[in-house]
């Protein structure tokens, strides 16, 4: 149903009243409001889903399973949690992520408070009131002073525009919202559409089922073997011993991931001691390849060693030295988000598998029962989409947010997202963003962008409690600077020479803007933490004592 009141209606209709709404139940929604309690502060989550989870509850696809370790993939806040919740594999499959999201929920009696199946579709700032009413696509309004969008980096998918894709008569799944009830993809005909990370974990899983299977590739993409094991339980007692530490050892590295990233340029050691390392890393397998040098994701000639390294292996592993050499990318390592894989390369040996270029033969239309590419028409039973998201700004644009004097976020960003730190954006006071464009996000172990995010947010709202405030807001020329800052760290990187979704290109007509900050985690942490000891610098707090009303430092 779709929400039609008007703006005037919407202020005046009478609604639950909370100081913070949280909008998504995933790992930054769950945190956040278990950290609002602690604060005394009455909150509600609103999500979309009938559970929690977030990205995980959606992506249920064969395969799915995340890239960064287990020990790693989880919460710190808590040492009893951390302590008793045991990993079954090296790499977490989606079922048991979702699973450890559900017991975090029940551990800290989280559900009470998160709506399901509440899908925001507005959220409006009342100045004067200094209120923000939230309203969901059922009808449903929320009033609060603040506001936070824990809405995720990967969740809104992006469905493709191919020309007759709603006439097909089979069925269609996106692997960004693959549905709760089981899947029957036995001795079907499937075409997958989409080689990044999604599409490299689900197309093992679907050739197994399939009785034919169709990959249709326009960029093939760089990924390392997972080398994904049962969890070794000598080495989770290891993490156990020393979690905390290790939790902070994390921290003091650019992707928050406690790993072995080498100090050396690619170009500064022999081809022998290179090839060597290239070897070590792609047998301990997992993304944690491209941190052998230093400088493989800012010099094209040390990245190009790296990649002719991974082309090379591919060519082994596939028989068909004509698909070997579709499959190999040409675009720098890592300029894309690197993949880990469990069997892909070698999938495309199989004799019900299909490899389709669509460089060379371009997807046309999608028919009743099927698909051409280039002349060529497949008859297919099933559509795999694993073509992506919005990613970033993507779930936040679905919503209707309106900010003072009734600018609206679309058009604030409509040349590309501006924020302060990630967290705020200038216009739209008390509205505060987890894992925002401009932070860190993506480029890390997201639960720890997550949870210093939401410790940040926590931290600032327990400031302005004590101090009787009613506004924060992100200064224009902070954000100005900020956005420069953002701008500058990804200039000399090779992350721009590939056409990605860090960069937006992947959604028709969004901006060409890359959007995460690439300066790490330790350093945008440091910023983060010197901004809020100075006073909350390049944000104006107004509040109901005069003292306040000073506007502070500004910039
Ligand atoms: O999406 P993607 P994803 N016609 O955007 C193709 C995280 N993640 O869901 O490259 C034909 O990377 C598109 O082609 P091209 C991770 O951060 C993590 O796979 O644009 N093809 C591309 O091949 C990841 O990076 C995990 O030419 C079309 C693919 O679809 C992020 O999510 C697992 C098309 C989209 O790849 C996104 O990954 C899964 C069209 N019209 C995801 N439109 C783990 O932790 C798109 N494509 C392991």
């Amino acid at each position: 149903m779709q929400n039609t009141d008007s703006l005037e209606q919407r202020s005046s209709i009478e609604a639950p009243s909370f100081d913070v709404i949280i909008v998504g139940a995933g790992f930054a929604g769950m945190y956040m409001l278990h950290l609002a309690r602690e604060l005394g502060l009455t909150a509600t989550i609103l999500e979309t889903a009938p559970g929690v989870g977030g990205t995980w509850f959606w992506n249920r696809y064969p395969g799915a399973r995340c890239d960064v370790e287990s020990m790693q993939y989880s919460y710190s806040f808590c040492e009893e949690l951390q302590q008793e919740w045991s990993w079954s594999e090296r790499y977490a499959s989606q079922p048991e992520i979702l699973k450890y999201a559900n017991h975090v929920a029940n551990k800290f009696d989280l559900l009470r408070d998160i709506r399901f199946n509440s899908r925001v579709a507005s959220a409006i700032f009342h100045e004067g009131e200094d209120v923000w009413q939230v309203s969901t696509a059922g009808g449903e309004h929320y009033r609060a002073k603040w506001c936070v969008m824990a809405t995720g980096c990967l969740s809104a998918a992006q469905r493709p525009n191919i020309p007759g894709l709603g006439t097909f008569k089979g069925e269609i799944y996106h692997t960004g919202n693959w549905p709760q009830e089981p899947v029957d993809l036995a001795s079907r005909k499937i075409g997958a559409i989409g080689t990044g990370s999604s599409g490299i974990q689900v197309v093992p899983e679907l050739a197994k089922l399939a009785k034919h299977l169709y990959v249709f590739q326009r960029t093939p993409n760089f990924s390392i073997p997972a080398r994904n094991q049962p969890m070794d339980s000598a080495y989770e007692a290891e993490w156990k011993q020393s979690y905390a530490e290790r939790r902070m050892a994390a921290r003091t590295m650019p992707a928050g991931i406690l790993s072995d990233i080498g100090t050396k340029s690619a170009l500064a050691v022999s081809p022998e001691d290179r090839l060597q390392e290239y070897e070590r890393r792609w047998a301990a397998g997992g993304t944690g390849f491209t941190g052998a040098y230093s400088d493989l994701l800012k010099n094209e000639d040390a990245n190009s060693t790296a990649a002719e390294f991974v082309r090379k292996k591919i060519r082994e592993v596939v028989t068909d030295p004509a698909v070997a050499n579709l499959l190999a990318p040409v675009h720098p390592i890592g300029s894309k988000r690197i993949c880990a894989d469990t069997n892909y390369f070698a999938t495309f040996n199989r004799q019900n598998l299909t490899l389709v270029d669509l460089r060379s033969n371009p997807l046309q239309e999608v028919s009743e029962n099927g698909l051409t590419a280039g002349s060529q028409f497949y008859e297919l039973d099933t559509l795999v989409l694993a073509t992506g998201f919005d990613a970033i700004t993507g779930a936040l644009s679905k919503i209707d947010i309106v900010g003072r004097q009734a600018l609206t976020l679309k058009e604030k960003w409509r040349d590309g997202p501006n924020t302060y730190l990630g967290l705020m954006t200038s216009g739209f006071p008390n509205l505060f963003i987890v894992t925002g464009p401009g932070s860190p996000s993506v480029l890390t172990n997201v639960i720890v962008a997550i949870e210093d995010n939401v410790k940040w947010i926590a931290d600032c709202l327990a400031y302005l409690k004590t101090r009787g405030a009613e506004t924060i807001e992100a200064t224009a020329s902070a954000e100005e600077g900020w956005m420069e800052h953002v701008g500058q760290a990804a200039e000399g990187t090779l992350y721009t020479k590939a056409k990605s979704w860090y960069l937006g290109v992947n959604v028709p007509g969004k901006p060409a803007v890359f959007m995460p900050y690439v300066g790490g985690v330790p350093t945008y942490q440091k910023i983060c933490e010197e901004v809020a000891t100075d006073g909350y610098r390049g944000f104006v707090i107004e509040g109901r004592s005069e003292s306040l009303r000073a506007r502070q430092a500004v910039g």
